[in-house]
C-alpha cells in the first residue's frame, strides 16, 4: 500500500450505497471521505445528504403511498360503521410538509452519523483527474484536489429527459414531485415504469385527475400477467391510461402554480392528438451520473448505457476504482442492494472478508395502491430459462377478509408460485398482488433464498385469517386450466 495518498478510500456519492460503504470502511479502520453533491433539477429543486432513496425516492414515495392507503381506508371505513363524511378534503401542502420534515431529520441524522464514525463529508461535485486523484468543486466554486488509494463510485442516477421541445422547461420528474409546493392538479405521467405507476397510484388516490401515457407495456422486466393486474386495478380506481402513445411536444398554455401545459402526442391508433395538464411528470427511465465525471481519465470502462462495468467484486476496469448501486451495469436499482453491496465491499477491502454480493433472489415491491411484490423469476423468464414443459405454475385469486365487509371486488388480488418440475418443484418465482404485498414478500423471500420447494410451501401451516396464507394452500396449476378465482 502506498502511503502518499490523503485517504485510504474516497467514496463519490453520499446515497444509500456510498454512505453504507463509507461507514463500514471507517469502522474497520480505513481513513475515509464521502463526497456528495446534488445538482439541482431544471426547476431548481435540490436536497440534502442521503441520495435518491431518502430525498426523492423510496422514502417520500412510500409516505405518499401511505397517504393513498389512508384514502382507501377512509372509503372502507363507512362500511365498518365509521360515520366518515362522504367527501373529505385532502391538503397537499400538509402532506408535503410532513414528508419533507421527515426527510430533513434523516439528512441531519446522516451528517451526525458520518461525524460520529469519523468519515469526512465534503459537499462538492467530483470528477476524476487520474485513477488516484479527484477534483472537487463546491457550491461557491471553490476547487480542491484529493488523492486516495481506492475510490468507490456510488453516484447513482437521475431521471432522463426526452429530447423534446418544452420537456426540461415545462415538465417535472420524481425529483420535483415529492416537494412540489402546490397541488399538482390534473396530471399526466409519461412512462410505464414502476415509478410512473406508483406516482399515478398515489396521486389518483389523493383525488387528482391522473393519466398515464404508456409507450408499450407496463412494468418492463416484471412478470407481465402481474403487471396487467396492477394496471387493471389502477384503471378501475380511476387512473386513465393512454396506450401505445408517446409525447412529441410540450407547450405552455398558462403560467402559474400549477400552470397549464399542452401535451401533443402520437399513437398508431389516434395519430396526433393533444390535451392540457397542470402537471406533467416524466418517468421514462433514469440515466447514470457518469457523463461528466472524467471516468475515462481513470481508465474506467463504461457500458453503452453509461453505467460502470464491474466484476463480481464490484471492481471496475481500473483496479483501484470500484462501483456499487444504481450506477453499475447489470445490477439492481434498489436501495438495500446498494447498501449490502457497499458493506460487503468494505469488509472485503478492509476486514479480510471474502463474501461477495449475491444479486439472485432479491425481492422487490411495486408500491401501487394495491401492492405487487415479487421474488425470483417472472413467468416469462422462467419459461425462457427452463422451457415451458418444465415450468409448473400454481396460482390463486384471493379475496382479503378486510375487503369483504367493505364490498371491494373479489377479483383484485392474486398469488402465483413458479416451480421447476424437474427440480422437485423448486420455487423459482414468487408473485403477489394484494394488500401489504411488500411485507409478505419480504418474509417469503428467505424461503426462496434457502431453496424452498412447492412441498415446503404445502407443509407450512398458515396464519388465519391473512392474505399470505394463500401460499400454503395452492393446488390449482395454470396447466390444468381449472378455475383459480377467489373462493371467498
Ligand atoms: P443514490 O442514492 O442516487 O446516491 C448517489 C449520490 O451521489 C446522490 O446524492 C448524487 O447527488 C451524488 N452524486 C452524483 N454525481 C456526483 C458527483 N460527480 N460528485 C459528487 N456527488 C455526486 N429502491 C428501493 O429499494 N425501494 C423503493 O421503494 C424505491 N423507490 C424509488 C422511488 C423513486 C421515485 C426512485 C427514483 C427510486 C426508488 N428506489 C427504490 C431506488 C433507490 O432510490 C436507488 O436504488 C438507491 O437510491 C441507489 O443508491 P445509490 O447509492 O446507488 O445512489
Ligand atoms: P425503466 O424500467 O427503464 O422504464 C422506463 C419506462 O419509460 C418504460 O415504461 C418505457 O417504456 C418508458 N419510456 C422510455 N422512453 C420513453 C419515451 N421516450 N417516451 C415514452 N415512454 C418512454 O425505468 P426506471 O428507470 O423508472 O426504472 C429503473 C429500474 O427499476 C429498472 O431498471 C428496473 O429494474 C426497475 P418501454 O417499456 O421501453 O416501451
Amino acid at each position: 500500500k502506498t502511503h502518499d495518498y490523503e485517504y485510504d478510500l474516497v467514496v463519490i456519492g453520499g446515497g444509500s450505497g456510498g454512505l453504507a460503504a463509507s461507514k463500514e470502511a471507517a469502522a474497520l479502520g480505513a481513513k475515509v471521505a464521502v463526497l456528495d453533491f446534488v445538482q439541482p433539477t431544471p426547476l431548481g429543486t435540490q436536497w440534502g445528504l442521503g441520495g435518491t432513496c431518502v430525498n426523492v425516492g423510496c422514502i417520500p414515495k412510500k409516505l405518499m403511498h401511505q397517504a393513498a392507503l389512508l384514502a382507501h381506508g377512509l372509503q372502507d371505513s363507512r362500511a365498518y360503521g365509521w360515520q366518515t363524511p362522504e367527501s373529505i378534503e385532502h391538503s397537499w401542502g400538509t402532506l408535503v410538509e410532513g414528508v419533507q420534515n421527515h426527510i430533513g431529520s434523516l439528512n441531519w441524522g446522516y451528517r451526525v452519523q458520518l461525524r460520529d464514525k469519523n468519515v469526512e463529508y465534503v459537499n462538492a461535485y467530483t470528477t476524476f483527474v487520474d485513477p488516484h486523484t479527484l477534483r472537487t468543486v463546491d457550491r461557491r466554486g471553490k476547487e480542491r484536489t484529493i488523492t486516495s488509494d481506492k475510490i468507490l463510485v456510488a453516484v447513482g442516477g437521475r431521471p432522463r429527459y426526452p429530447d423534446l421541445p418544452g420537456a426540461r422547461e415545462l415538465c417535472i420528474t420524481s425529483d420535483d414531485l415529492f416537494s412540489l409546493s402546490h397541488p399538482p392538479g390534473k396530471t399526466l405521467l409519461v412512462g410505464a415504469s414502476y415509478i410512473a405507476l406508483e406516482c399515478a397510484g398515489f396521486l389518483a388516490a389523493l383525488g387528482f385527475d391522473v393519466t398515464v401515457m404508456v409507450r408499450s407495456i407496463f412494468l418492463r422486466g416484471f412478470d407481465q400477467q402481474m403487471a396487467e393486474k396492477v394496471a387493471d386495478y389502477m384503471e378501475r380506481q380511476g387512473v386513465k391510461f393512454i396506450r401505445g402513445a408517446v409525447p412529441t411536444l410540450f407547450e405552455q398554455v398558462e403560467e402559474g402554480t400549477p400552470g397549464l401545459v399542452r401535451v401533443t402526442a402520437t399513437s398508431d391508433e389516434q395519430g396526433t392528438f393533444s390535451d392540457e395538464y397542470n402537471t406533467v411528470v416524466l418517468a421514462i427511465g433514469r440515466d447514470p451520473c457518469t457523463k461528466d465525471m472524467g471516468l475515462n481519465n481513470a481508465g474506467v470502462t463504461l457500458a453503452k448505457s453509461g453505467k460502470i462495468i464491474v466484476n463480481d467484486e464490484e471492481q471496475s476496469s481500473a483496479p483501484n476504482v470500484y462501483a456499487i448501486g444504481d450506477v453499475i451495469e447489470a445490477g439492481l436499482e434498489l436501495t438495500p442492494v446498494a447498501i449490502q453491496a457497499g458493506r460487503l465491499l468494505a469488509r472485503r477491502l478492509y476486514g479480510g472478508a471474502t463474501k461477495k454480493m449475491d444479486y439472485q433472489n432479491v425481492a422487490t415491491t411495486v408500491f401501487t395502491p394495491l401492492e405487487y411484490g415479487c421474488c425470483g423469476l417472472s413467468e416469462e423468464d422462467a419459461i425462457t430459462k427452463y422451457g415451458a414443459e418444465d415450468v409448473e405454475i400454481y396460482h390463486n385469486g384471493f379475496w382479503p377478509l378486510e375487503f369483504t365487509v367493505a364490498h371491494r371486488p373479489e377479483s383484485d388480488c392474486y398469488a402465483k408460485l413458479i416451480c421447476v418440475k424437474s427440480q422437485n418443484e423448486l420455487v423459482v418465482g414468487f408473485h403477489i398482488v394484494g394488500p401489504n404485498a411488500g411485507e409478505i414478500t419480504q418474509g417469503f423471500a428467505i424461503a426462496l433464498q434457502l431453496g424452498a420447494t412447492k412441498q415446503n410451501f404445502d407443509d407450512l401451516v398458515g396464519i388465519h385469517p391473512t392474505c399470505a396464507e394463500v401460499f400454503t394452500t395452492m393446488t390449482v396449476t395454470k396447466r390444468s386450466g381449472k378455475d383459480a378465482s377467489a373462493s371467498g
